[in-house]
């Protein structure tokens, strides 16, 4: 598939003949575009979340939520510099809200999810609704609902955005607007949604269209329960530890039709088998210390911390104390179009 075809005259000037005309020659290109596995520019990386947050309160005394409409430092794949994007076909930052600030209502074809590292009692309002929001809570913003941040608490709240900005992007179907009102009417009581549809109960005739989950707010509290509870029964999975993916209660999908999210428990002194897949995934240790060797690299990590596994590269964990990471990636995306592969080495 690489080999290189041979330049002669006749067909250098054949090349620059037809390029005055908006064609090209395949056969020149065709071992580019398809490989025999992927090929990627994203590279492995891991952000200290100390780092982040002094950036972050050096970037506070500079502008407020209001001004920035959404106070964030972008996570950059060091591979994909200039482009907003911590792997090819996701965007990734860190958001803060200072007390008493709000980060105006706006919406857009981008679909986000935030996941609390730091702070309580700041909420989110999405679609009339208030959540309040907790570390290792996971909360989504789907497609074109309106969605406004506010911190009434005495301390910043950070978290992690993640937005699947590039996969739009490469579709050209972005539409964003603003409200002309800071924050959004709010019509219905803190907990609505989750109470309604978090509790294994469906409307009788409910005919939903919408593919995002209708909770939105997925709470650590309940999470974590979930973990533990499995964690004294279940059988380990050799290259996960124990991993959940949070689904739509609905149709059993991931949450989002974009993006798929999954938080996994790693015990005290496990070592994963390597695994790879064809997703890029994002992870955001919430407990716990360890360390995960990416390729040929190892990054240690601790919470709050953010490392990205790049598309087919393999990757193992261990853990030196009960450990969560929440992560996520395009996989809902992949299923969906046949591509997602994944590769369990020998385990
Ligand atoms: O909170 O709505 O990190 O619109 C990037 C774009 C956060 C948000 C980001 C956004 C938001």
């Amino acid at each position: 598939m690489d080999n290189a075809i041979q330049k002669t005259p006749e067909r250098e000037s054949f090349y620059r003949k037809i390029d005055g005309e908006n064609l090209s020659a395949l056969w020149n290109v065709m071992g580019d575009l398809i490989t025999p596995e992927p090929k990627s520019a994203c590279r492995p990386h891991l952000w200290k979340f100390d780092d982040i947050r002094a950036y972050m309160m050096e970037a506070g005394k500079l502008i407020t939520a209001k001004e920035a409409e959404r106070r964030v430092l972008v996570l950059e794949n060091p591979g994909l510099r200039g482009q907003s994007k911590v792997t090819t076909s996701l965007y990734a930052g860190v958001q803060m809200v200072m007390p008493g600030e709000v980060a105006p209502a706006h919406r857009h074809s981008q679909s986000a999810l935030r996941f609390v590292l730091e702070g309580e009692g700041a909420h989110t309002a999405v679609d009339g609704e208030r959540t309040m929001m907790a570390p290792g809570d996971f909360v989504i913003t789907p497609s074109m609902k309106w969605h406004d941040h506010g911190n009434q608490a005495s301390e910043p709240m950070f978290w992690l955005d993640g937005l699947d900005i590039p996969m739009v992007q490469f579709f050209d179907a972005s539409f964003a607007e603003g409200l002309e009102e800071d924050e959004q009417k709010v019509t219905r009581p803190v907990g609505d949604s989750f109470a309604r549809y978090g509790r294994n109960l469906l409307p009788v005739d409910l005919k939903r269209t919408a593919k995002a989950s209708p909770i939105f707010n997925y709470p650590y509290s309940y999470t974590r329960e979930a973990l533990e509870a499995a964690k004294a029964h279940d059988e380990w999975d050799a290259c996960h530890g124990l991993k959940l993916r949070f689904s739509n209660p609905v149709t059993g999908d991931f949450a989002m039709p974009t993006i798929g999210t999954f938080i996994q428990l790693l015990p005290n002194g496990f070592k994963t088998a390597r695994y790879r897949s064809t997703d890029a995934t994002v992870f955001a240790p919430i407990e716990g210390r360890g360390r995960s060797r990416i390729g040929d690299q190892t990054f240690e990590w601790g919470p709050r911390d953010l490392f990205v596994v790049p598309s087919w590269q393999w990757v193992t964990h261990e853990s030196d104390e009960d450990a969560v990471l929440f992560s996520f990636s395009d996989r809902p995306v992949q299923q969906k179009l046949d591509l997602f592969r994944e590769d369990r080495g020998n385990a």
